[in-house]
């Protein structure tokens, strides 16, 4: 049954232009973009996103990035949607992704890492309902 997942190009990878080069990836891998938005989110609304992250040293920096300027939201929907995004992203730190993913291809460090992957089933729905209202996803 086809799986639904949340993704972000991060604020990195839009200013350097490579929102299309991603989506370009996301699709050819075989995913459909079941909903999509660009957006700048304030930082109230990123710490809430990344509540789970709250307490660690990163967190500042992060929730600093994240809302640092305009991002693209989405929904992406196929099999195994979950663990086959996280395998396209690549690895967390770009120097250890592997060739072929997106992180490889443009992540310039591992707090700007181009783009997000829900990374369990519970984390997906959060994600996605935390961003989209149900009338966006039919
Ligand atoms: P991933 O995005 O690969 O699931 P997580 O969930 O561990 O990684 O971390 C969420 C985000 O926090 C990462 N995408 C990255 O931008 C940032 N992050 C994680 N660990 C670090 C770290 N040690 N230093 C700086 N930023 C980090």
């Amino acid at each position: 049954m086809a799986e639904r997942t949340f993704s972000i190009v991060k604020p990195d990878a839009v200013r350097k232009g490579f929102t299309g080069a991603i989506l370009a990836e996301i699709e050819r891998a075989g995913f459909q973009i079941v909903a999509i938005k660009r957006q700048t989110i304030s930082k109230a609304q990123a710490k809430g996103f990344y509540a789970v992250h709250a307490g660690k040293p990163f967190f500042d920096g992060l929730c600093d990035f994240i809302s640092s300027g305009p991002l693209v939201l989405m929904v992406l929907e196929k099999e195994n949607a979950i663990a086959d995004l996280r395998k396209l992203m690549g690895a967390t730190n770009p120097a250890n992704a592997e060739d072929g993913t997106i992180r490889k291809k443009f992540a310039g460090s591992m707090s700007e890492n181009a783009i997000h992957g829900s990374d369990a089933p519970e984390t997906a729905a959060f994600e996605i309902g935390y961003w989209f209202a149900g009338y966006e996803l039919i």
